[in-house]
């Protein structure tokens, strides 16, 4: 492995530009639970019901109950060292911009500067009735939450299964990876699209790839460098030899 992370922290120190594209993976350790439940149940739901627009319309207490739930969890917990490895990276490099599939604002809490939520946020909210989106934290929201604006119904601000992702976030994902000399893939099990579609438009770019997970997955094929671990262990690894090789020079 330490080949590897050498590997690893050698493209990173001749890189202009970089792409961290995440998911729950790299806040497993931060006590945050993945996808992909043996059940393929999610925190005991069926997807179908939680996260698509016609489970709102079919049960929009469930919903909230569900997402109400998530902020509970991410109230209680903290970046882990995954993330703040990935934050330290923007003092060595040119320019870092994290593509995160994450609702949990994670990235940001360690200090990332240029974070693209592709699937929504669970800090936002979207009232149907005026359109308005608010980032109202990690506030209790109660079980119906109104709009204080219009009295309107509010949906939690999160990209839902068969729902679009929003277009300029998207955009600049695309942007970001078409233009970044490396592209490091943590903690996704990369089969949830459009986003998984990022790793072959950066491989199809020239982009050299690195796979941080436990185990290989869906983007294992198109990866150039695998470390094959815990995201918080691997990536202040990664983090420390770069640091080391920018101090040598
Ligand atoms: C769209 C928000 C089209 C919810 C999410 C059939 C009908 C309709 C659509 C489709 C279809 N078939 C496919 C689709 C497209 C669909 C899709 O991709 N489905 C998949 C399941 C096949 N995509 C969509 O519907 C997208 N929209 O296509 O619109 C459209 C629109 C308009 C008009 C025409 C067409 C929208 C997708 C967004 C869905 N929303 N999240 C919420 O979070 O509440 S997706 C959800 O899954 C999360 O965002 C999550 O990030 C994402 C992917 O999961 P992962 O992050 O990868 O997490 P996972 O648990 O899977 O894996 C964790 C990994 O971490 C593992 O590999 C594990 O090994 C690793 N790991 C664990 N611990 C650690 C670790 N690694 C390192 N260290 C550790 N410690
Ligand atoms: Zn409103």
């Amino acid at each position: 492995m330490d080949d590897e992370l050498d590997r690893a922290a050698n493209v990173l120190d001749n890189a202009t530009q970089v792409v961290i594209f995440s998911g729950a993976g790299v806040s497993a350790e931060s006590g945050v639970p993945t996808f992909r439940a043996s059940d393929g149940l999610w925190e005991g739901h069926h997807i179908e019901d939680v996260a698509t627009p016609d489970g709102f319309e079919r049960d929009p207490d469930l919903v909230w109950a569900f997402y109400n739930a998530r902020r509970d969890n991410v109230r209680s917990v903290k970046p882990n060292p995954g993330h703040f490895a990935i934050a330290e990276l923007e003092k060595l490099v040119g320019r870092v911009t994290v593509a995160t599939q994450n609702v949990d604002g994670l990235h940001l809490v360690a200090g990332s500067t240029t974070v693209l939520e592709l699937h929504g946020s669970l800090r936002e909210t979207r009232c149907l009735g005026c359109g308005v989106i608010r980032n109202r934290g990690l506030e209790v929201l109660g079980p119906k939450p109104l709009c204080p604006n219009c009295n309107g119904q509010l949906r939690p601000n999160i990209v839902w299964f068969r729902e679009s992702l929003p277009r300029k976030t998207w955009t600049a994902a695309e942007d970001s990876v078409t233009a970044c000399d490396v592209l490091i893939v943590v903690g996704t099990s990369a089969v949830v699209y459009p986003a998984a579609g990022l790793i072959s438009l950066a491989k199809s770019a020239g982009a050299t790839v690195v796979e941080v997970n436990l185990t290989p997955t869906n983007a294992s094929g198109y990866t150039d460098i695998g470390l094959y671990g815990p995201s918080g262990m691997m990536l202040p690894k990664v983090v420390e030899r770069l640091r080391q090789l920018k101090s040598s020079e």
